[in-house]
């Protein structure tokens, strides 16, 4: 049932994410973003708390949402973190302001990040991908901006296929596309100078969470002698994992996997559809941010200057978990 203190675009935001009709974790971490800033536009609160309370009811219905990239929460956070003012107006003018600012900044980041990406790549490079990932394509369009001809192995990227979007998308740039399925990547490893992935978090021991395939396609290119690089803005860098945290794998449903009529016809079986792992450091050459390139290993310096050793949940009630009358 739907909230009636919540903007139909927030909810309707969050519905697009959860189905990911709204996907990749830059774009998700924007449209959240901006949906909070419909909700502060839209709002009919008369008083200040009421005002505030319904922009975390807003960003706690986005937040549910998908559970791996880092991104959402983060973007969240930046908003509400800057949520200020004595009145209703005062406090929708820091809201909106904030998110345009967070659009804006992501918009930076991911262009600031493409160039220094775009610099490990030399004219002339073949580059495998893995799904799609914006962050991951700004490399390979900067370098094209920069005269570097590059060709591109993409994976289609089982269940979703987002390997076709990539396609799509390097063709509009004029790389020379060779589709293949997820399990021909092994015999293509060899012909290729770099494998470029994107990432959905980043833990604070370097490990890189990126779409289910991510891991298995790393330690083949290990093995093969090919670099991997993964592009990540500052804004995939996970918070909770500087204080031990884990970051959950969002297990999707099954009919991404299979039809249930087919399901049906085999008879009693289980289907998981997890839609992330988790790469190692080890397997991983390079890390690209906005803020430059870093070792897996080294990635923990930069969140501790961005993030000190944790961070809050500005979108919980001030007094949750407070019991009633204590
Ligand atoms: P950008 C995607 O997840 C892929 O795993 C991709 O590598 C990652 O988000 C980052 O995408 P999904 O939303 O932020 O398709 O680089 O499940 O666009």
């Amino acid at each position: 049932m739907s909230d009636p203190q919540l903007h139909p675009t927030v909810e309707a935001t969050a519905e697009e994410i959860a189905t990911m009709e709204i996907r990749g974790a830059a774009t998700i971490a924007a449209a959240a973003a901006t949906a909070l800033r419909s909700q502060a536009i839209e709002s009919s609160a008369s008083t200040s708390e009421n005002f505030e309370s319904t922009l975390r009811a807003a960003a706690r219905c986005l937040q549910t949402t998908r559970p791996t990239a880092v991104s959402l929460p983060n973007s969240l956070r930046y908003v509400l973190r800057r949520m200020d003012g004595e009145t209703v107006g005062s406090l929708r003018a820091s809201v909106i302001k904030a998110a345009d600012e967070f659009v804006d900044r992501l918009d930076r980041a991911q262009a600031d990040l493409g160039a220094i990406g775009a610099n490990r790549l030399r004219d002339g490079d073949r580059v495998m991908t893995h799904c799609h990932s914006t962050d991951a394509l700004a490399c390979i369009e900067a370098a094209v901006e920069q005269g570097k001809t590059i060709s591109a192995v993409v994976k289609e990227t089982r269940p979703r296929n987002q390997g076709h979007i990539t396609a799509r998308e390097l063709r509009e740039l004029g790389v020379d596309v060779t589709l293949i399925v997820d399990s021909a990547a092994r015999r293509y490893l060899g012909e290729v100078d770099h494998v470029l992935v994107g990432a959905d978090s980043i833990a604070a021991d370097g490990s890189v969470i990126n779409k289910i395939g991510t891991s298995g396609l790393a330690v083949c290119a290990r093995d093969q002698g090919t670099p991997i690089m993964a592009a990540a803005q500052t804004i995939k860098l996970h918070p909770d994992t500087l204080t031990g945290h884990t970051v959950e794998i969002e297990m999707r449903d099954e009919t991404e996997v299979i039809d249930p009529e087919t399901r049906g016809s085999i008879g009693d079986l289980t289907v998981e559809n997890p839609a992330f792992d988790v790469t190692p450091p080890r397997y991983i050459d390079a890390i690209i941010t906005e803020r430059g390139q870093f070792p897996p290993e080294s990635i923990v310096t930069l969140m501790r200057e961005l993030f000190g050793e944790g961070v809050d949940e500005p979108w919980e009630e001030p007094d949750a978990g407070v019991a009633e009358g204590s």
